[in-house]
C-alpha cells in the first residue's frame, strides 16, 4: 500500500507562489486583476503542472533506467471527471492552495467550477479506468493508461418536457490545461481502406489502403503524496500531411485539407452506448486505431530497452478493458509474425502471455460482435490472422474433444448467420492468459454460463477481482467534512491504507462520534441542497431522507422498479393522510442511449411522477422526486457524500459489479440492494444485518425463466394493481394520453424480462424497515458508521493490488 507523504519534504510549496501570476502574465497575457475566472483556473492549473512536471519527468526517467514490468491499462473509455482538485489533493498542495488564494484574492471553489469534466466515458467501465489509474499511481506501479483523445465526451443531458436532449459535449473546446501534446512521438497506423467525406458525413472506401497518424497526448496521473506520477495517453487521428503541410503549396490544396479533416473525425467523438452491440464501422476502426497506436508505441518503448522479444512477457503486461481492445491480439500477432519475423508458436506464446482481458458484463446483447466485412475492407491481414488462430484453436478442441460439433460451433471465433461476424470475447480468451470478472457473483456466472465451454477448456485462466474505488477522490476529495470526522477517529492514513477505515468499527456505539458523523452527514445534506437551489431553482429539505437512484438508465438496473415503489408509497400517503412516514426525497440521475426508446422514456416518466407529486397538495412537504439532470462524476461527487439510502436495484445476475454501490457505503449510506454484483460481498464485510437486501437471488431469476407471469403479481397484489392501473389510467400522463403505454406493456404484456414486479413487496418490506430505522437516530447512525468500517475491500488500490500480483505479476517501482 502506499504510504502518506511527508509534508516537510515537499520543495515546491515555498516557491510556488509566483507561478500563478507568471502565467496570466505570460499565458493569457492580462493583468492578474482584470483576468476572467476561466484564465485564473488555467493559469492556477498551469501552476499546478508546473509543480508536478519535476516529479512526472523523474517517474519516466526511473523507469527508463530501472526497466521493470510495465503494465498498460487499455481502455476505450477513462472517465475521468475534473483534475485541479484531484491533482490538488494528491499532491498535497493545500497550503499552496491557501497562500495563493489569499495572496490573488481567489474564490477557490468558484474557480473549480470552470474545469469542464473530462466525460470519455459512459458509465462504470470508464470511471473503473480511472479509479484504477489512481490506484497504480497511489501504489507506486510503471503504469500507463492508453485511450483516444474523443473531442466531444458522453454527451450533455438537458431535459425538457420531460424527456431527454442530448447535446454535444465540446469538452476541449477551450485549451486544456493538463494535456501535453507529444506531436514528436507520433505513430502511423496502417488501414485497408481509407476515409473520405461525403456530403459532411465520414466515409469508408473499401480496399483503398491508407495511412493514419496517431498523436498522442499525455495527461498527468498524480499518486496520492506526489511521488509517482504516470500518463495517460489518449490518441487523437490526423492525416499524415498534417506534418508537411508546406508540400500541399501547390495542387489540390482544398482536397488535402478535407481528407485530414476525414481522418480527425475517427476521435471526434465517444459513442454514447454501454449496453447494447454498437455494430458502426466507426467505432470499429475507433477501437483498431486506440490498438495498433497504443501497441506501436508500447513496442518502441520495448525495444529500446531490450533487445530479446522472449523478454516481452516479463516486462510487458497489457490488460484489455473490456473487448473493446481485443483487437490487440491479431495486431500485436501480425507485428510479431509479419515485422519480427518470428514463427507462429513463438510469436503465439508471447502473445497470450502478454495479455489479459477483463469481462464487464454478461448481457448478451452486449457482447461485442463484429461483421467479417469489416475485418475484410479495413483489417484483412487481420482476419486472415482470426482464421489461422481459430483453425488452430479448432483443431485442439476436436482433438480433446472428439465428435463434439456442436462445443466447435459454440466456442468458434467465428459465429456463422446470415451474416458471418468475430466474437470478440472468443478472441480475448484464446488469445491471453487471464480472463477476470468484477466480481465473485458475476466470476461464477461468466464461468458457468456465458462462457462456460472455455472455463471446462482453460479452468486455469479464470479468475475474479472484485472492483474497487479510489477513497482519495470519492470521500477524501467529494466528502471533506466525513473525512475530518474520520481522520480525527483514528488518523489519516486511511486514505493511502484503505483497510484501516475497519478500526472505525470500534466507534459505532460510540455516542459522541455518532453524533459527529450525523452532522457531518447533515452538513453535506444541506450543502447539496443550497447547491440545487442555487444551480437549478429546486428545493429539498435535507430533514426529509435523501434516497438516490444514480447510474446509466436501463431496464435491468430497474429504475422502474423504483418508480414503482414511489407510486405505492404515494398511493399509501393519499389513501391514509395521518400515516406516519419520515419525509423522503427520491433523487433520480442517469442518461440513456440515444437510441434506447425505452430508457429514454423511463426518463419521461420520472419526470412526469415528479410533478404529478409535486401538484398534489395532499403530499406536499412529504415526498418529493427529483430528476438531477446531465448526471457526470461531478454531480456524483456532490450527491454521494449527501446521500441516505442507495438504491442498487438491478434484478439479480444482470449487474456484474456495480460501483457506485461502493461510494455510496464509503460515504456512509445504507443499501437497499439486491443479492447482485458486488453488493452481495458488500453486505458480507458490512454485515448482513446492515443491508437492507431483498428480492430474488440470481439463482431464483435463473429458475423461474419458462414459468415467470407477471399477470399473476398483478392479479394477486392489490398495491401493484393499482400503481399500474394509475400508468394504464393516463395518471401521471394526463395531457399525453397513452404516454407510457409502452411502459405498462414492458411491466405486463412483454412478460416483464427484467422482473420488476416479482420483487416489489419484498422492496417494499426492505423500505419500510429502512425508513422505520431512520426515526432512531442512534441506530441509523450505528448502522451507517458499520457500513462505512466495512467498506475497506472496495478500494481500488485492494483491486490493484490482486491484479499486480495475480495477473501482472508486478511489483511497485518506487522514484527516488
Ligand atoms: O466493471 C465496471 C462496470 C460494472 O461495475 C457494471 O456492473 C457493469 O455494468 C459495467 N459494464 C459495462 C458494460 N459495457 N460493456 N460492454 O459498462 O462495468
Amino acid at each position: 500500500h502506499a504510504h502518506l507523504p511527508n509534508l516537510s519534504s515537499m520543495p515546491y510549496l515555498g516557491q510556488a507562489d509566483t507561478f500563478f501570476e507568471r502565467h496570466l502574465l505570460s499565458d493569457a497575457l492580462v493583468e492578474p486583476a482584470t483576468a476572467y475566472q476561466r484564465q485564473r483556473f488555467e493559469a492556477m492549473a498551469r501552476s499546478v503542472r508546473d509543480i508536478l512536471a519535476d516529479r512526472w519527468i523523474r517517474t519516466q526517467r526511473t523507469y527508463d533506467q530501472a526497466n521493470p514490468k510495465r503494465v498498460y491499462y487499455m481502455s476505450m473509455e477513462f472517465l475521468i471527471g475534473r483534475s485541479m482538485s484531484n491533482n490538488v489533493m494528491n499532491l498535497v498542495l493545500d497550503r499552496f492552495i491557501e497562500n495563493t488564494s489569499r495572496e490573488a484574492n481567489l474564490d477557490w471553489l468558484d474557480l473549480l467550477e470552470q474545469e469542464p469534466d473530462a466525460g470519455l466515458g459512459n458509465g462504470g467501465l470508464g470511471r473503473l479506468a480511472a479509479c484504477f489509474l489512481d490506484s497504480m499511481a497511489s501504489m507506486e506501479l510503471p503504469a500507463m493508461g492508453y485511450g483516444l483523445r474523443y473531442e466531444y465526451g458522453m454527451f450533455r443531458q438537458a431535459i425538457e418536457d420531460g424527456w431527454q436532449q442530448e447535446q454535444p459535449d465540446n469538452w476541449l473546446r477551450r485549451q486544456d490545461p493538463w494535456e501535453v501534446s507529444r506531436r514528436g512521438q507520433f505513430v502511423e497506423v496502417k488501414l485497408g481502406c481509407s476515409f473520405e467525406m461525403h456530403q459532411g458525413a465520414l466515409t469508408i472506401i473499401a480496399n483503398k489502403p491508407s495511412t493514419l497518424i496517431g498523436v498522442p497526448y499525455d495527461r498527468p496521473i498524480v499518486g496520492f503524496g506526489g511521488k509517482t506520477i504516470n500518463s495517460l495517453r489518449l490518441w487523437s487521428a490526423a492525416a499524415p500531411d498534417y506534418f508537411d503541410f508546406q508540400e500541399f503549396s501547390s495542387g489540390d490544396f482544398v482536397g488535402a485539407l478535407v481528407g485530414s479533416i476525414a481522418a480527425q473525425t475517427l476521435t471526434r467523438v465517444l459513442y454514447p452506448d454501454d449496453s447494447t452491440e454498437m455494430g458502426q464501422s466507426l467505432r470499429f476502426a475507433q477501437e483498431y486505431f486506440l490498438v495498433a497506436c497504443s501497441l506501436a508505441d508500447l513496442l518502441r518503448r520495448f525495444r529500446r530497452d531490450n533487445d530479446d522479444w522472449n523478454e516481452l512477457p516479463n516486462k510487458v503486461a497489457i490488460q484489455m478493458n473490456d473487448t473493446h481492445p481485443a483487437l490487440t491480439v491479431p495486431e500485436l500477432m501480425r507485428i510479431l509474425l509479419d515485422d519480427v519475423h518470428l514463427e507462429w508458436d513463438h510469436a503465439w506464446d508471447l502473445t497470450q502471455r502478454t495479455l489479459a482481458y477483463t469481462n464487464h458484463t454478461l448481457l448478451p446483447e452486449a457482447l461485442e460482435k463484429w461483421p467479417l466485412h469489416y475485418f475484410r475492407q479495413m483489417l484483412p491481414r487481420q482476419l486472415e490472422i482470426i482464421y489461422e488462430i481459430n483453425r488452430r484453436f479448432l483443431d485442439d478442441v476436436r482433438n480433446r474433444h472428439p465428435g463434439d460439433d456442436k462445443l466447435v460451433e459454440r466456442v468458434s471465433l467465428i459465429e456463422e448467420g446470415h451474416e458471418d461476424k468475430v466474437r470478440m470475447a472468443h478472441v480475448a480468451i484464446v488469445g491471453s492468459h487471464s480472463t477476470n470478472g468484477v466480481a465473485a457473483i458475476h466470476s461464477e456466472l461468466l464461468r458457468t454460463t456465458t462462457v462456460r465451454d472455455f472455463a471446462e477448456l482453460f479452468p486455469e485462466r479464470f479468475n475474479n477481482k472484485t472492483n474497487g474505488v479510489t477513497p482519495r477522490r470519492w470521500v477524501r476529495l467529494a466528502n471533506p467534512e466525513l473525512s475530518n470526522v474520520i481522520s480525527e477517529a483514528i488518523g489519516d492514513n486511511w486514505v493511502a491504507d484503505f483497510d484501516q477505515i475497519g478500526r472505525l468499527k470500534s466507534l459505532a456505539d460510540d455516542a459522541s462520534f455518532r453524533d459527529a458523523f450525523l452532522s457531518a452527514k447533515r452538513n453535506a445534506k444541506v450543502r447539496f441542497a443550497s447547491w440545487l437551489k442555487e444551480s437549478s431553482g429546486q428545493v429539498v429539505d435535507p430533514d426529509s431522507i435523501f434516497d438516490c437512484h444514480i447510474k446509466r438508465i436501463h431496464e435491468y438496473k430497474r429504475q422502474l422498479l423504483n418508480a414503482l415503489r414511489v407510486i405505492i408509497l404515494y398511493s399509501r400517503l393519499r389513501a391514509n393522510p395521518g400515516m406516519t412516514m419520515a419525509p423522503r426525497t427520491f433523487f433520480f440521475a442517469g442518461k440513456a442511449a440515444p437510441a434506447y426508446k425505452v430508457a429514454k422514456l423511463i426518463i419521461k416518466f420520472i419526470n412526469n411522477l415528479a410533478l404529478t407529486i409535486e401538484r398534489d397538495p395532499l403530499v406536499a412537504g412529504r415526498i418529493k422526486v427529483v430528476f438531477l439532470p446531465d448526471y457526470c462524476v461531478s454531480l456524483a461527487e456532490r450527491l454521494i457524500p449527501a446521500a441516505d439510502v442507495s438504491n442498487q436495484i438491478s434484478t439479480a445476475g444482470f449487474e456484474a459489479s456495480g460501483t457506485s454501490n461502493m461510494k455510496f457505503m464509503m460515504n456512509g449510506a445504507l443499501t437497499l440492494g439486491t443479492r447482485d454484483g458486488a453488493t452481495i460481498e458488500m453486505a458480507e464485510e458490512a454485515g448482513e444485518e446492515n443491508f437492507f437486501l431483498f428480492g430474488l437471488t440470481a439463482q431464483e431469476v435463473a429458475d423461474s425463466r419458462g414459468w415467470y407471469n407477471p399477470y399473476w403479481h398483478y392479479e394477486n397484489d392489490a398495491e401493484t394493481r393499482h400503481a399500474l392501473d394509475l400508468i394504464a389510467q393516463n395518471y401521471f400522463s394526463a395531457n399525453e394520453p397513452g404516454a407510457f403505454s409502452a411502459l405498462h406493456d414492458v411491466l405486463l404484456k412483454n412478460g416483464d424480462r427484467y422482473m420488476h414486479l416479482a420483487d416489489i413487496i419484498s422492496y417494499l418490506n426492505a423500505d419500510e424497515a429502512l425508513s422505520t430505522l431512520y426515526g432512531d437516530r442512534g441506530a441509523w447512525a450505528r448502522k451507517a458508521i458499520l457500513n462505512v468500517a466495512g467498506s475497506g475491500k472496495f478500494s481500488s488500490d485492494r483491486a490493484i493490488s490482486q491484479y499486480a500480483e495475480e495477473i501482472w505479476g508486478m511489483k511497485p517501482c518506487p522514484v527516488a
